[in-house]
């Protein structure tokens, strides 16, 4: 490893302090370095704070030193008025001679006009450092800038034969197949609170009756999102109770009382593929990340599109024998994790799809 190499794993381990905080803003790291020796540190703590870069210039106990300093950053500064300042005009105008960047910025407002104002205002601007780790690091947020869809990721759990659930006709005559543990099931209510919202079919919600909370870890809850075509869910549905916003795709939206401030209604014409703008207007509604969690027909017609990010499958030790047959999923290997009987796969998708 070099030494803009080292520095610049310096950032990104910084940078992932934010995670979490920083939604839909990206995690970003910064350090400065004068002589050979760190004299600065920051990164982006929470969205409308500080951008990284900021904070490592305000850490700097001896600002006098900055002329003769170089800052490593692991997203290319900023160059416009968003929440905070533009961060390459602050970097011009303490004097910083060298800058050294992991990857340019998306976002359409800044897309290489950092560089442009650092590099015309004579600042040795290096770019290309730990790119890949650094764009691995904020994949979502580069999916969102550069195809203004939310990042998707699937989530099931399937028998060791290859089943979903049983075949079932009502949440009353029969629940559905147990089939996460005690340990996995705590991790998919983890993987909620770092989503902002979740999906399901009419079949799951009304089948289930889930509450599709994070109940069972600490963080907020996402957005539910249901489609219901035919507003066949019933009212006493848990997910319309009011510990999570609940927004239902459907053909025609029914009259709301005035006093409802949780569940939302958009209208979709079914007589299309749906899920294109469907995608679309989730994204509208500032839902940057999405979790579909079932079930099986609509998994696989996000899997048939090709529009999937990330997927997480549990393989359990359980065998169901016949009932609803799970997805059939291609893309890389994470990795593999064994958690009390159960095989978690973490895949990601092969191919990044845009539809613009
Ligand atoms: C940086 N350093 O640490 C981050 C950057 O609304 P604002 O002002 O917070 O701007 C958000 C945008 O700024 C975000 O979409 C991305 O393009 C960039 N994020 N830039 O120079 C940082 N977090
Ligand atoms: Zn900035």
């Amino acid at each position: 490893m070099g030494i803009d190499e080292k520095y610049m794993f310096r950032c990104l381990q910084l940078a992932k302090k934010g995670e979490g905080y920083t939604r839909p803003n990206p995690m970003v790291g910064a350090v400065i370095v004068h002589n050979g020796k760190i004299i600065g540190e920051g990164y982006h703590r929470k969205y409308g704070e500080p951008h990284a870069e900021v904070n490592a210039v305000r850490s700097v106990k001896d600002p006098s030193l900055l002329p003769q300093s170089t800052l490593y950053v692991s997203l290319e500064p900023c160059s416009h008025y968003g929440k905070t300042p533009p961060c390459s005009a602050m970097i011009i105008s303490h004097k910083i001679p060298r800058v050294v960047i992991a990857v340019t910025d998306p976002n359409p407002k800044v897309a290489g006009n950092g560089i442009r104002m650092l590099r015309e205002n004579g600042v040795d601007v290096t770019v290309g450092i730990l790119e890949k780790e650094a764009r691995e690091l904020n994949r979502s947020f580069f999916v969102n800038q550069l195809y203004c869809r939310p990042y998707i990721i699937l989530k099931w759990a399937q028998s060791k034969d290859g089943y979903l659930d049983r075949h079932r006709t009502s949440h009353e005559s029969a629940p559905p197949a147990m089939l996460s543990n005690t340990l996995t099931s705590i991790l998919v209510h983890r993987t909620r609170t770092q989503v902002q919202g979740i999906m399901v079919g009419t079949r799951t919600a009304l089948l289930d009756n889930p509450q599709l909370t994070a109940r069972k870890w600490y963080g907020s809850n996402p957005v539910r999102i249901i489609i219901d075509r035919e507003n066949k869910i019933p009212a006493d549905f848990r997910i319309f109770r009011p510990d999570a916003p609940t927004l239902v795709f459907t053909e025609k939206a029914p009259p709301l009382s005035p006093d409802n401030k949780f569940v939302k209604y958009i209208e979709l014409d079914f007589s299309k593929d749906i899920l294109i703008p469907l995608l679309k207007a989730i994204y509208k509604e500032n839902i940057y990340s999405v979790l579909v969690e079932g079930g099986g027909h609509l998994l696989s017609s996000f899997i048939e599109k090709q529009l999937w990010d990330e997927a997480f499958i549990e393989i359990t030790d359980t065998a169901l024998q016949d009932g609803i047959k799970s997805p059939e999923i291609q893309g890389q290997d994470i990795d593999i994790q064994k958690y009390s009987g159960s095989v978690q796969i973490h895949l990601k998708s092969k191919i990044t799809r845009n539809f613009l």
